[in-house]
């Protein structure tokens, strides 16, 4: 294990971009703190305490109005930081939450009114040891009466080994920072074309156009992602969300201004109705759907 991780931005600046009213970040984490939520033994990373309040005032600070907190894997199957920041947030975060095969229903039951709405399957060897899928397609089982959805986390390279996986997973599914192209390859190259034909094909997937931090070799203000983002926004406006991805696990680069993450979305959603879609109407779909359309 490494402790070789920057921290978050102390001071974000202030987006440029005005988000809509009501508008999702569907992609962030709460770690500890440490002393009340211990990280999980079997972590691969020891990230800086990242609680609640300094998420929400984060959200507060850039103009978001709610959260989706994704359970990351140095908290391992323990979903306690998750639910505790759930229940504190007044309706106004939704969560994804680690669980196994063999989870109580009673445990899933816990999650839904604390107000977990998916689980994820995380396939980064660098985060996490190897699960057979035959284990994954079980707590697909387990969670589909719930009325959850998926989202996973794979890079490029591995989708040809998990498409037909993939293809069969049931209900809805969310693929994370934009399934992890190498950007410097292009969006035109035959790995990110497999992409798009996948998504193509399996209607049921939707996207994170988020991580532009991970994803860039250029560095800020990535200008080597915006294709990648918009090319996505723009084919699949109906399926694509936006996350801040707070507060940036295992980031070695640069930390990201988070204020400079909001004022990438522009880049990426050029009209309104794209910005609307992307950052509300989807995600309210998937995490909030008593209140969508309304
Ligand atoms: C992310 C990305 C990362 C970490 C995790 O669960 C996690 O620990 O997802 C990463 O290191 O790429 O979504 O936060």
């Amino acid at each position: 294990m490494t402790s070789a991780y920057l921290p978050f931005h102390p001071n974000p600046s202030s987006p440029r971009f005005q988000v809509p009213a009501g508008a999702v970040d569907a992609h962030c984490h709460v770690f500890g703190p440490a002393v009340k939520f211990p990280f999980a033994p079997e972590r691969k990373y020891t990230p800086v305490d990242a609680p609640k309040e300094k998420l929400f005032a984060l959200r507060d600070h850039l103009g978001l109005s709610r959260s989706v907190i994704v359970q990351a894997t140095c908290h391992g199957r323990d979903n306690a930081a998750l639910v505790g920041a759930l229940r504190n947030s007044n309706g106004t975060a939704r969560g994804i939450a680690v669980v196994g095969a063999g989870v109580e229903d009673d445990e899933l039951v816990l999650l839904h009114d604390a107000g977990v709405r998916g689980v994820r399957f995380n396939f980064l060897k660098r985060l996490v040891d190897d699960t057979p899928l035959e284990t994954f397609t079980e707590i697909a089982a387990r969670i589909s009466r719930l009325g959850w959805h998926l989202v996973v986390y794979f890079e490029a390279e591995e989708l040809d080994r998990l498409k037909s996986f993939l293809g069969a997973l049931p209900g809805m599914v969310v693929i994370d920072h934009m399934g992890r192209p190498d950007v410097s390859a292009g969006v035109d190259s035959a790995e990110f074309r497999q992409f798009i034909r996948f998504l193509d094909e399996h209607p049921n997937m939707h996207i994170k156009v988020s991580c532009p931090e991970r994803l860039t070799r250029a560095g800020p203000p990535y200008d080597d992602v915006v294709p990648f983002a918009r090319t996505l926004v723009e084919r699949f406006p109906d399926r694509v969300l936006w996350g801040t991805d707070w507060p940036h696990p295992n980031m070695k680069s640069h930390m990201p201004d988070d204020g400079s993450l909001v004022d990438f979305i522009p880049r990426i959603a050029v009209t309104e109705a794209l910005q609307r879609k992307l950052l509300v109407d989807n995600p309210m779909r998937l995490y909030w759907p008593e209140e969508a359309g309304r």
